[in-house]
């Protein structure tokens, strides 16, 4: 009984430092976050991204930004040539793996944007997921004509920053 009232105790500690995304490290990264800048006319812009994921199935349930009004987690599909979107209540982060955003697939929202987005522009969002917690990353804004944003972005800084605030 002693032993198990520790191993208890343990687990109970480690639960709440995870929720708040403090001190443990997170098993989830971000890279490459970027948002495509936005015509000025348009009240609508998506952003893309990598998360690496070292630790066990998660899922994306939430993602926050001062920008717009809303922020919604999408997918894109493409019907009869059409390009349609639908919002899901979450993404789901695979075990050990990479989960891609990118333009035509998965892809954060950004709806009523409060200003347009300008190239070289950069922005917080915050990523909430259900076990790893919540991940401040910064999404830098790239030209619009960045129809494929994944080819030769590599070295052009758009690495986002992880785990903690800046
Ligand atoms: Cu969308």
């Amino acid at each position: 009984m002693f032993v198990r009232a520790i191993v208890l105790a343990a687990g109970l500690a480690v639960v709440p430092l995870w929720g708040a995304g403090a001190q443990e490290p997170s098993p989830i990264t971000v890279e490459g976050a970027w948002a495509r800048a936005s015509a000025s006319v348009a009240r609508v812009a998506g952003a893309f991204m990598t998360f690496h994921n070292q630790g066990p199935a998660d899922r994306l349930i939430k993602a926050e930004a001062d920008i717009s009004q809303r922020v919604e987690l999408h997918t894109q599909s493409f019907k009869n040539g059409m390009a349609t979107m639908r919002s899901l209540p979450g993404l789901d982060i695979a075990a050990k793996a990479d989960t891609v955003l990118e333009p035509g697939g998965l892809h954060i929202m950004f709806i009523d944007l409060k200003a347009p987005l300008k190239e070289g522009d950069r922005f917080p969002l915050a990523l909430t997921f259900e076990r790893a917690g919540t991940i401040q990353v910064e999404v830098a804004v790239k030209a619009a004509g960045s129809m494929s944003g994944m080819d030769g972005m590599g070295g052009m800084g758009g690495m986002g920053a992880q785990g903690e605030k800046p």
